[in-house]
């Protein structure tokens, strides 16, 4: 091994002696520091790897009781998070993600990704993620306003437009960040537009937002397949999850000629060779808050529910993984080679596990990770935050122009810096080492702090 390889390895192995326990942590750090290597041999500011050291600290977590109360009348007790990693590049900024495998080591991974995802996006925010092991399945409407009154109500301190900006994430929609920001109104007096994005049309938020991370993903996806020659006209769309993200990938991926056959949730999948009907799921997901499998009962004999296999059995010239971190693992990776499968895009967080990385290298297939090819949600939410500071509101149109270019130049930036540090065409690389440099620049320029 290379001497910057020894000195990345045992920043590597501090990290997990500090973090023990942290699995998924451990992971989003490994990748990244994987590919610094030709960084830390080409600029001597690094070579000692103290800034990187630095990086993989985060400047402050924080961790809360949440206590709430049922409606039995039951006292309830969840814990919040809000890890700020990093504030080089603007303020914190990132989604809560209130799911019941929340625990620290998944808080801190999305708050490290999160940091070069805001970096590739060019625009000024800094790199944050909390949440909670709240389970919002099956809990009414006003147990989850008392649920996130009482998070805001601790975390609602650590807030502020120029401080941490939250937004959603899984589990965390425009209901959550409606109660969020009310609280947070309420007890600080202030109408703070900035202080969280994911707002309502009529409450300070942005047009395409709720969109954006799908949308952006697929903008993407048109740009990987236009640098191979390829389009996404008439191709066939397998995209995991059946959630934000997932509903507005399957949106573009019709709006531009391809055809989604099946999407999925905990449960199961669905396959409906027709290509997903969205009026119907939205119905299902967004109003009813239902599961794929009412999708399938309202197809009637039209379409396959599957439970208890792996979704990416399914043939697709495109995959994008949208649900969750490791979902698709080495076995799902050969799956997709073996059917040709040409480009998998992650709308997920680090949905793809490194093994399957490996195999879908290894088949050809080309591979965009999730920092780049999501960060089309906080990039938008980024514009929300601009509209808030200006008192200003963009048409829908205006903002959808915005978000596509973000996303072609966060395409470009990738594939330039791949290939000028030696691995053309590998997004991972470009993604990771275009989204450090820029904050490590800020770093350095900010001293060690
Ligand atoms: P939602 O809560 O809207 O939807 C999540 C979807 O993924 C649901 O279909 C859910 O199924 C499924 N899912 C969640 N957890 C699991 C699990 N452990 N196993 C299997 N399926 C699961 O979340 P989003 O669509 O907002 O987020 C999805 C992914 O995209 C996450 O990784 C998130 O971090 C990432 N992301 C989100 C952004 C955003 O703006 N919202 C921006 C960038 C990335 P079920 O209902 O059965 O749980
Ligand atoms: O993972 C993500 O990028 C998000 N959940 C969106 C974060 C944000 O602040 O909009």
């Amino acid at each position: 091994m290379s001497q910057s390889g020894d000195r990345l390895k045992a920043v590597y192995d501090e990290v997990v002696g500090r973090n023990p326990g942290e699995e998924e942590f451990h992971q989003a750090v490994r990748e990244v520091l994987e590919n610094l290597g030709p960084v830390v041999e080409k600029h001597a500011a690094f070579a000692d790897t103290a800034l990187i050291r630095r990086l993989c600290e985060p400047e402050r977590q924080i961790i809360f009781r949440v206590p709430w109360v049922d409606d039995d009348g039951r006292p309830q007790l969840n814990r919040g998070f809000r890890v700020e990693f990093n504030s080089a590049l603007g303020p914190y900024k990132g989604g809560l993600r209130f799911h019941p495998s929340v625990y620290l080591g998944i808080v801190k991974f999305l708050g490290f990704e999160q940091i070069f995802k805001n970096s590739l996006t060019g625009l000024p925010i800094g790199g944050a993620k909390g949440g909670s092991d709240f389970d919002p399945k099956g809990r009414s409407d006003a147990e989850v306003m008392r649920f996130c009154q009482s998070f805001m109500t601790e975390l609602y301190r650590h807030l502020g437009e120029h401080t941490d900006v939250p937004a959603g994430d899984t589990g965390v929609g425009r209901r959550e960040i409606g109660y969020l920001f009310g609280q947070y109104k309420r007890i600080t007096n202030r109408y703070e537009l900035g202080v969280l994005t994911g707002k309502g049309l009529t409450w300070g938020g942005s047009q395409v937002r709720t969109e954006a991370t799908g949308y952006g993903l697929v903008f993407f996806v048109e740009e990987m397949l236009r640098a191979a020659g390829d389009s996404l006209d008439g191709a066939k769309v397998v995209v995991s999850g059946s959630g934000n993200v997932a509903v507005y990938a399957i949106e573009k991926v019709h709006q531009l000629g391809g055809s989604v056959v099946a999407c999925s949730d905990s449960g199961g999948f669905v396959v409906d060779e027709d290509g997903i009907d969205l009026d119907l799921l939205r119905e299902i997901k967004e109003q009813r808050r239902g599961r794929v499998s009412d999708y399938a009962d309202a197809r009637g004999g039209k379409v396959r529910y599957v439970e208890g296999e792996s979704i990416w059995s399914v043939p697709c010239d495109v995959a994008l993984p949208c649900a969750t971190q490791n979902e698709l693992d080495e076995a799902g990776a050969e799956q997709l080679a073996g059917h040709g499968c040409r480009v998998v895009a992650e709308g997920a967080n680090m949905p793809t596990t490194p093994g399957a990385i490996r195999v879908l290298r290894d088949a050809g297939i080309s591979f965009a990770p999730g920092k780049a090819a999501n960060a089309g949600g906080v990039a938008t939410s980024a514009l929300e935050m601009q509209q808030n500071a200006a008192r200003d509101v963009w048409t829908f149109e205006q903002t959808e122009q915005r978000l596509g270019e973000i996303m072609r130049a966060v395409h470009d930036r990738c594939l330039e810096t791949a290939e000028e540090y030696g691995s053309p065409g590998d997004y991972v690389a470009g993604a990771n080492i275009a989204g450090f440099l820029r904050v490590a620049e800020a770093m350095l320029a900010l001293g060690h702090v």
